[in-house]
């Protein structure tokens, strides 16, 4: 990342810095500069749209359409993540960070080394986006209904690009039907031909929400339909799918015109599941849990027991015969991660 711009004082001051303490980081030095400036205005709330390593683009709550100010923030704010709201005071031409506020939610995933990192914060709605090409599976809507259940944020899920062939689309309703059935809210909308995108507005009205789904289902340019000005960088369908990578890269934030913000996120593909309990995992299948405690046996696995009552409410079509074998097999992955 290139480094800001300083003026000549400001390098002065840091030369300064650095000489009476040799070890401290450069972000600091530039940190203390800021705050001896004596220009930076009062603490206010600000929200974190765009992290970078020492700094992050803040939207200031109090001014939403002014521009982003960049503001630093020292290492213990490390932490940060978009979706943060932050106490943080504006300053020309950067501002800083002073404090973090407390989460109400958070999602995580795990890192290039398996190390699990916090990647969005302060989420309402998980908008769950399928399309019929790339085709959806509902393998991964489960995993991401999972993760919605555990963090107990509200789920959503959008179909996307039913403006393509009717045929398609169809399977692709049918695919995610029986989500509707247990209760879980299901759009179908078009971010090319605009269809259902006042629905899928209002519903993520005054909500901080995050958009996950497979790389070319349509969740960057579903958000610059609704949010007019967002301009998220849009991929080939063919370009994502040959190289296995999201063209969206970093987790932006995207103010909504009439309220609510969405985080467009890349590769939120495993979040929350790598620690879940079995019995974490089985609650979060919505529609077993009148049946969850009714087997005969305590320790039941569910798969062949006699009066297993997930069995029985399967034969008696209570839940789909898709969906346990979808815990089955979710459950197994978590034995072998
Ligand atoms: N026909 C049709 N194509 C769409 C629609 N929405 C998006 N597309 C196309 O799908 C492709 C992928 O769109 P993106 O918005 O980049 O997909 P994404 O989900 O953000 O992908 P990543 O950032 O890689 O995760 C682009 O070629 C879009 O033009 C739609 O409603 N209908
Ligand atoms: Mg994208
Ligand atoms: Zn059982």
């Amino acid at each position: 990342m290139a480094k800001p711009k300083l003026t000549l004082q400001q390098r002065r001051r840091i030369r300064e810095q650095r000489a009476r303490s040799s070890s401290a980081p450069e972000k600091d030095d530039l940190l203390t500069t800021l705050l001896s400036s004596g220009q930076l205005g009062p603490e206010q709330n600000g929200l974190v749209v765009t992290r970078y390593s020492n700094q992050a683009d803040i939207l200031f709550e109090s001014a939403p359409e002014r521009p982003l100010r960049k503001c630093y923030f020292r290492s213990h704010l490390d932490s940060l993540v978009t979706g943060d709201r932050v106490r943080c005071r504006d300053g020309e031409p950067y501002g800083i960070i002073c404090s973090v506020l407390p989460r109400k939610s958070h999602l995580e995933r795990p890192d290039n080394r398996g190390n699990i990192c916090t990647v969005v914060a302060n989420i309402d709605t998980i908008a769950i986006v399928v399309a019929p090409e790339p085709q959806a599976h509902t393998g991964l809507i489960d995993r991401y209904l999972i993760a919605s259940e555990h963090h107990q944020i509200s789920p959503l899920i959008v179909v996307n690009k039913i403006d393509q062939d009717p045929q398609q689309v169809e399977r692709t309703l049918n695919l995610v039907a029986p989500y509707k059935d247990i209760g879980y809210p299901v759009l179908a909308v078009s971010a090319s031909s605009g269809k259902g995108i006042n629905q899928l507005s209002a519903q993520l009205k005054d909500q901080m929400s995050v958009f996950v789904g497979q790389s070319g289902v349509g969740k960057s340019s579903l958000i610059n339909t609704l949010c007019p000005h967002a301009a998220a960088k849009v991929g080939k369908l063919s370009d994502a799918s040959a190289s296995g990578r999201h063209t969206t890269t970093t987790a932006d934030l995207f103010p909504l015109p009439g309220g609510g913000n969405i985080i467009d996120s890349p590769g939120i593909r495993e979040f929350g599941l790598l620690h879940l309990e079995q019995h974490q995992l089985i609650n979060a299948f919505i529609e077993f849990r009148p049946f969850l405690g009714q087997c005969r046996f305590r320790n039941c696995s569910h798969r062949k027991e006699p009066d297993c009552a997930l069995l029985e409410a399967c034969a008696n079509g209570k839940i789909s015969a898709q969906r346990l074998d979808s815990f089955f097999r979710i459950s197994e992955s978590l034995k072998n991660d």
